[in-house]
């Protein structure tokens, strides 16, 4: 109101000084205080417009992999970003550093709450705090094999910590308001019973993560039937990038490849390599998760490829980018996969500097059985028509892309490494594979 006034007498004042044609410039002055005001006003309504539209998720796992990708595309997309994150004894925020600002600042779009998923009245409150449009339950103890060694664990956040976010949803009567994202997963159909697996694929989960994942998927059909919630599962097959977790083969492999190209690592040691994997890119499935969100009505989708490829070849994939021609040789535990051609130029052109310490025949890969799970899941791929017809989703990234940023992203990282290690810092080595 006091604006408008300032407008009405501004005009006046204007009018008058033209009128009497004493001061010309004193008038057109005047008309560019007015404009500058109302574009400020103008600017005030666009924010408190903003506010109204701008969305809010909450996404629980925001440290892990999916979570950063999701983050940074929600961002992208205009919404307000709560990530929830448990507490480390070190800062594990590495892949998201980068969006972070100073909570000081004004304008930030981003924030972290403290939370666990074993702890009920915790996330009862953060959602209460957050009031959130979308949350994406994509917090997990997410490794198959170490699922054998933490079963009760893995069953309690897992399994568990998805009934306390849709419980805490629905105590909270936010059943109309929040719309809930369930990370499923692939693992779920285990000793597969169809291929390529749908929607309709019966499940035979495989490990104990698998079964807690089992639970998850359930329950979270059960609270969308019996409450009417906005609640849906993505069985997502396996998806990479070059933040995944150094303990998935695929990480495994294109880090230990850049460690062994540069001299930082003789041989890498890997577990069952007949097993086939359904592999996209991250970046790609965190946009299906969003658009699952977005649909008129709650359903359960997979999101997959369609291409599967053994352990074995993305081996070879990965060292024929750095013109290392491998050779698998031998059965079972005695495995071995060996140096057959080296490309000189393409090794070098990518990873800067020549081969000299690996020559033809020598061993680069071995298997360690200490990787066997008790159970594994020896054959995933996945048909995502569902996805493609209803969602309008469909994967950017073939296999070699992604193979490729991941080998690249890892020599970078290598070679800091190697110049840090040659410099006489002392660089760390996770001896954890
Ligand atoms: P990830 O990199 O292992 O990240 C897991 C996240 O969960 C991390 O932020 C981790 O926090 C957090 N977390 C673990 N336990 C927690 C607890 N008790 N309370 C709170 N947070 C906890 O996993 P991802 O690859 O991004 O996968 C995201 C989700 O999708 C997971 O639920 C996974 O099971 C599922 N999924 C993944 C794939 C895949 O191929 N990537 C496929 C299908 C389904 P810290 O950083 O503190 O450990
Ligand atoms: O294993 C074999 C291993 O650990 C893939 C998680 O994101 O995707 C992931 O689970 C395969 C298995 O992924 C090694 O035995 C051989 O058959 O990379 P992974 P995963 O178990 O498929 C699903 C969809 C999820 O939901 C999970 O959260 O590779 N393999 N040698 C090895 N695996 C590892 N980790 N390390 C090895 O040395």
């Amino acid at each position: 109101m006091q604006n408008a006034n300032h407008g009405f007498f501004g005009f006046l004042k204007i009018f008058f000084a033209l009128d009497r044609k004493t001061d010309l410039d004193q008038g057109l002055r005047e008309i560019e205080r007015i404009t500058m005001r109302s574009r400020k006003i103008v600017l005030k309504m666009n924010k408190t417009v903003g506010c109204i539209i701008m969305k809010t998720a909450l996404i629980s796992g925001i440290t892990g992999q999916d979570g950063a990708y999701l983050a940074e595309f929600l961002l992208q997309k205009g919404y307000f970003v709560w990530g929830l994150k448990r507490r480390t004894s070190l800062f594990n925020t590495d892949r998201i550093d980068h969006l972070i600002k100073d909570v000081h600042e004004s304008n930030t779009h981003f924030n972290f709450l403290y939370a666990d998923m074993t702890d009920s009245t915790n996330l009862i409150r953060v959602i209460q705090d957050t009031q959130p449009d979308e949350i994406y339950n994509l917090a997990a103890q997410s490794h198959v094999k170490v699922s054998f060694d933490t079963p009760e664990y893995t069953a309690n956040t897992d399994g568990l910590g998805t009934l306390r976010i849709l419980e805490a949803v629905r105590l909270l009567g936010m059943t109309e308001k929040t719309k809930i994202y369930q990370a499923s997963t692939s693992e779920l159909f285990g000793q597969v019973q169809e291929v390529p697996q749908t929607e309709k694929t019966p499940f035979y989960p495989r490990s104990p993560y698998a079964v807690a994942k089992l639970y998850a998927y359930w329950i979270t059909v059960n609270y969308r039937e019996a409450y009417g919630m906005f609640a849906c599962n993505g069985v997502l097959f396996n998806h990479e990038s070059p933040i995944r977790g150094e303990t998935f083969v695929t990480r495994k492999i294109t880090r230990g490849l850049a460690h062994i190209a540069l001299g930082l690592q003789k041989k890498l040691y890997l577990g069952n390599l007949n097993a086939k994997r359904d592999w996209g890119h991250a970046k790609d499935f965190i946009e299906a998760m969003y658009l699952v969100l977005q649909q008129n009505k709650p359903d359960d989708y997979v999101i997959a490829t369609g291409i599967t490829t053994e352990i074995r070849e993305f081996v070879r994939k990965a060292f024929i980018r750095i013109g290392i021609n491998i050779k698998f040789i031998g059965n079972d535990v005695e495995e071995k996969g060996i140096i057959d051609t080296i490309d000189l130029n393409q090794f070098e052109s990518v990873v800067g500097v020549p081969p000299a310490h690996l020559s033809i025949g020598q061993v680069l890969i071995a298997v360690d059985p200490t990787y066997f799970r008790p159970t594994d899941v020896n054959l995933l791929i996945g048909d995502a028509t569902k996805a493609r017809k209803q969602l309008g989703w469909q994967p950017k990234y073939s296999l070699d892309d992604l193979i490729d940023e991941m080998v690249l992203s890892d020599l970078e990282q290598a070679s800091r490494k190697k110049y840090l290690k040659e410099s006489g810092f002392i660089v760390r080595q996770s001896l954890e594979e």
